[in-house]
């Protein structure tokens, strides 16, 4: 079986993952409207190449928060990885260790931050995090993290609720049994039972605001990258209150539908940021040339989170291999072809503004 591209390995996966997994990972808000608008946004956009350049010698590498990556391509937060592959997240820090590229696991891991620098102990990893009533236990978290060389915290700022998520409400959606969000193991003790994503419930805090930045700067020397920045005024305050980063996101879709598809908010974004600070962006990467579009508008790297656990589904670490290495693949061949040598040559002078 040859899978060439990612849409492949979505086929594959929604052939084989139990229908109420496959739901899950596919989910999103209400009518799906900006879950499927991620990707239809990437295909507005035009692409304006450059010819005879001499693309003979190309250079895919790039940093991140001052680490090199060979390509700007990471992996997003995503929940409960041990419902695709068996060793789950083990597998997906591998891979991400193997091709040197930037790893974030999610709090919702299925194996504990532990397992995972323990599989990949190379690896570049960052930590996403909630700030929880009880900071607390955000803070040993924190510390846990901090002690295994997690390289950057990445706080989820696009969930004082949780999204309703219809086919998640119609399967009664919840964690098999053999299945533990094994981040919590013996820290929420003495808090009421899980809800269905095996979180205990009740936990996360909706009070969050700007000033939990300050506690959260307060308690950790790590770089912070906040992660659901959807428009410029946000990002500026994210300048102001003095993080290193933003992802600029919608949680693929899955919280307010009819927001903005990222590729659509990146632009204002990084006009107003001005390189104080480094942009990324997660939501409807499917291709080489999606990749590219980001780059030029602004973004410094891109996170995939859908594909990777398609890819753990068809061969564990093999499989998020495959995936990022069409990626990478696919984006070299961009670059080339539009006559970009390096990242640093991609900007947004490729990108073609229609006149009205
Ligand atoms: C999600 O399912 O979207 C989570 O963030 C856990």
């Amino acid at each position: 079986m040859s899978l060439i591209c990612l849409a492949d390995f979505e086929a594959y996966a929604k052939e084989n993952l139990p229908k109420a997994t496959w739901e899950y990972y596919a989910a999103g808000a209400d009518e799906c409207c900006t879950r499927d608008d991620n990707l239809q946004a990437f295909r507005r956009i035009r692409l304006r190449p450059r010819m005879l350049r001499d693309v003979s010698v190309m250079d895919t590498k790039t940093t991140v928060l001052g680490e090199e990556i060979s390509c700007p391509i990471g992996i997003a937060p995503t929940a409960f990885h041990c419902l695709a592959w068996p060793d789950g997240e083990m597998s997906t820090a591998r891979a991400a260790e193997a091709l040197n590229l930037l790893y974030v696991a999610s709090t919702y891991a299925t194996c504990s931050v532990e397992e995972i620098s323990q599989a990949a102990p190379e690896g570049l990893r960052w930590f996403q995090l909630y700030v929880y009533r009880d900071r607390k236990l955000s803070e040993q978290l924190i510390r846990r993290v901090e002690a295994l060389g997690f390289k950057a915290l990445v706080l989820t700022v696009d969930v004082p609720y949780t999204g309703k998520r219809r086919t998640d409400i119609r399967n009664n959606f919840r964690l098999p049994p053999h299945l533990k969000v094994k981040n919590f193991e013996g820290v929420f003790e003495g808090h009421s039972g899980p809800d269905n994503y095996g979180v205990p419930v009740n936990t996360l805090d909706p009070s969050v605001s700007w000033k939990d930045i300050c506690w959260l700067r307060s308690v950790t020397k790590l770089p912070i990258v906040i992660k659901g920045i959807l428009t410029k005024e946000d990002a500026e305050l994210a300048v102001v209150y003095g993080v290193q980063g933003i992802i600029v996101s919608n949680h693929g879709g899955r919280q307010l539908d009819g927001e903005l598809a990222t590729i659509d908010a990146l632009s204002e974004i990084a006009e107003v940021v001005q390189g104080r600070i480094e942009v990324y962006l997660d939501g409807g990467i499917r291709t080489g040339s999606d990749v590219l579009k980001a780059i030029a508008l602004g973004a410094k790297c891109v996170f995939l989170g859908r594909p990777i656990v398609w890819g753990l589904t068809y061969k564990g670490e093999e499989g998020v291999k495959g995936i990022l290495q069409i990626l990478t693949d696919e984006f070299r061949l961009s670059m080339a072809l539009s006559g970009c040598r390096n990242v640093s040559e991609v900007n947004r002078n490729l990108i073609h503004v229609a006149k009205l």
